[in-house]
């Protein structure tokens, strides 16, 4: 009568499978990595409309290719054991050998574990204190990018349901599009007029919460013109879903046609608009009729 394999005594497989997963773990991940970083990095998101969007986007690309060899040692060991040590269909269910301690696996998991998750965080602080990252860092930013106090300040205003925006360095005007001139330094003071609202605008690389009564600051530098995409990223009402727009980035004499024909635009309704402020709040008697 033929025996089980599965009855055989613990340890008498001697097959190098190991050395056959690490060899296997090796080989591909030295062939997949490099792909992950030169093909699939470029067109991660968030997307390459300004440096801090190009920065999140290396950002990504770093952890990414980071975390390809970690899924290439789980895909190899699974295919290796599920096809190496499945059992034949009639086998009965039965306990496999128990598996004692083994100090070298734990202090390598430990070390490589510890060594990969606090170089990712350290890379991660960094890369959020440069160049103001771009993320709304409230009314007084933490990390500020030199040059600061000389860029184009541009206010967003958030409310049920559409974002206008106004440019205090050219009286203050309001507008109904978002237009930035190519290779600046831009500062967006985030703002709501009503309910809390989210600026996303991701090729950017900002997303910034729009609340009232709060100036919300991020900085981001505009690269090549091109179009982009403005959503709302906070539910705010029934018509929340349609609050988005498309924003551009536009050569610095473009920029400077269509500023000029806002201004002129707001020349007749400048008397009535509110004086530019850092924040507003909502009026709850005009709310309330
Ligand atoms: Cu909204």
């Amino acid at each position: 009568m033929a025996t089980h394999p599965t009855t055989a005594a613990p340890g008498a497989d001697r097959a190098p499978h190991g050395r056959r997963v690490i060899v296997a773990w090796l080989v591909l991940s030295i062939v997949a990595t490099p792909l992950v970083a030169i093909f699939l990095g470029p067109i991660l998101p968030p997307g390459n409309a300004s440096v801090q969007g190009s920065g999140q986007v290396v950002d990504n690309t770093v952890l990414t290719a980071t975390i390809t060899p970690v899924f290439c040692l789980l895909l190899v060991f699974f295919v290796y054991v599920l096809t190496r040590f499945r059992a034949a269909p009639a086998t009965a269910l039965e306990d496999g050998p128990p598996l004692r301690n083994h100090n070298g696996i734990q202090v390598t998991w430990i070390v490589v574990t510890t060594v990969v998750v606090l170089s990712l965080a350290g890379f991660g602080t960094f890369e959020l204190l440069q160049n103001g990252s771009g993320g709304g860092q409230g009314p007084s930013p933490v990390a500020v990018p030199a040059g600061a106090d000389h860029m184009m300040q541009v206010q967003v205003i958030g409310q049920q349901w559409n974002w206008t925006y106004r440019y205090p360095g050219y009286g203050g005007i309001e507008t109904q599009d978002l237009y930035l001139p190519e290779n600046t330094y831009v500062v967006l003071n985030v703002t709501s007029l009503d309910v809390i609202h989210s600026f996303w605008a991701y090729a950017l690389g900002v997303k910034a919460d729009a609340n009232p009564g709060v100036d919300n600051v991020a900085y981001l530098k505009t690269k090549g013109p091109r179009s982009f995409e403005i959503r709302c990223a906070e539910l705010c009402g029934l018509w929340h879903g349609y609050m988005y727009q498309t924003g551009h980035i536009v050569p610095q004499s473009q920029f400077a046609a269509w500023i000029k024909q806002q201004q002129t635009l707001n020349a007749s309704i400048a008397r009535y608009m509110p004086k530019y402020s850092r924040s507003y709040y909502p009026d709850p008697q005009r709310r309330g009729g």
